[in-house]
């Protein structure tokens, strides 16, 4: 069992019952060209995090503990995209249409493809999702109970929205779950703060953060 220095409180984990899970580190999310550079995001904002989903990818990998990654994006056919998801804000491109990097947010397309640093490897969970939730209309709930997994060592992207979500929703169906506060990211490095405060606010009322290092040492050290 490890133990981890965390907010609000030590985070215990057990190698057997572990995720690590990578939230739409996607081009699309990340690059210039894709879909939040043509949304006039600051897309400098979300690179941080890169290095350390890296560090954290690797450390899983030599354990042999499951990296799960999942991608934002939606059938080519459009079928899973609610048309006031595609209008809102409206946007000069939208969902669907064609971008420097295919069409935007579709799944197969070089845009809503994975940054090459956190590619996943062969044998990893890639979960493909139309919502924020990484539990709607996904493998997600299924693959962690077949596992038996309960606790969940969070990054990607971006922290108050895909992150945030997922993370709420793992912990209505009962998942502990901890953010890593260097391995998230957004455009908007005040929603970014106030995010991990709200998450583990009233005692960890979604869960706990920590920096990725304790994760880091805990994986080197097998405990
Ligand atoms: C957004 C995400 N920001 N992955 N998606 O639309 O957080």
């Amino acid at each position: 069992m490890a133990m981890i220095e965390a907010v609000p409180f030590p985070f215990h984990f057990d190698f057997d019952h572990v995720a690590l899970v990578c939230i739409d580190m996607q081009k699309d999310f990340i690059l210039p060209g894709g879909f939040a550079d043509s949304l006039g995001n600051h897309i400098e904002n979300v690179a941080p995090c890169i290095p350390v989903i890296q560090k954290l990818q690797e450390g899983f990998r030599k354990c042999a503990l499951p990296v799960i990654h999942t991608k934002e994006c939606h059938k080519p056919d459009l079928s899973d995209l609610p048309v006031a998801k595609r209008n809102r804000g409206n946007p000069k491109i939208k969902i669907g249409d064609h971008g420097p990097m295919g069409r935007i947010l579709i799944d197969g397309e070089d845009g809503s493809d994975f940054i090459h640093e956190l590619a996943p490897v062969f044998g990893e969970l890639v979960i493909s999702k139309p919502g924020k939730d990484t539990f709607y209309r996904t493998e997600f709930l299924d693959y962690l109970t077949t596992r038996k997994i309960s606790n969940l060592i969070i990054t990607g992207v971006t922290t108050e929205v895909c992150v945030q979500t997922t993370m709420r929703c793992a912990n209505d169906r009962g998942f502990d779950c901890i953010l890593i506060e260097d391995g998230t990211d957004s455009y908007f490095p005040e929603y970014k703060e106030i995010t991990l405060k709200m998450l583990t606010s009233q005692g960890g009322i979604v869960g706990w953060t920590c920096k990725s290092e304790p994760i880091l040492k805990a994986l080197a050290e097998g405990i």
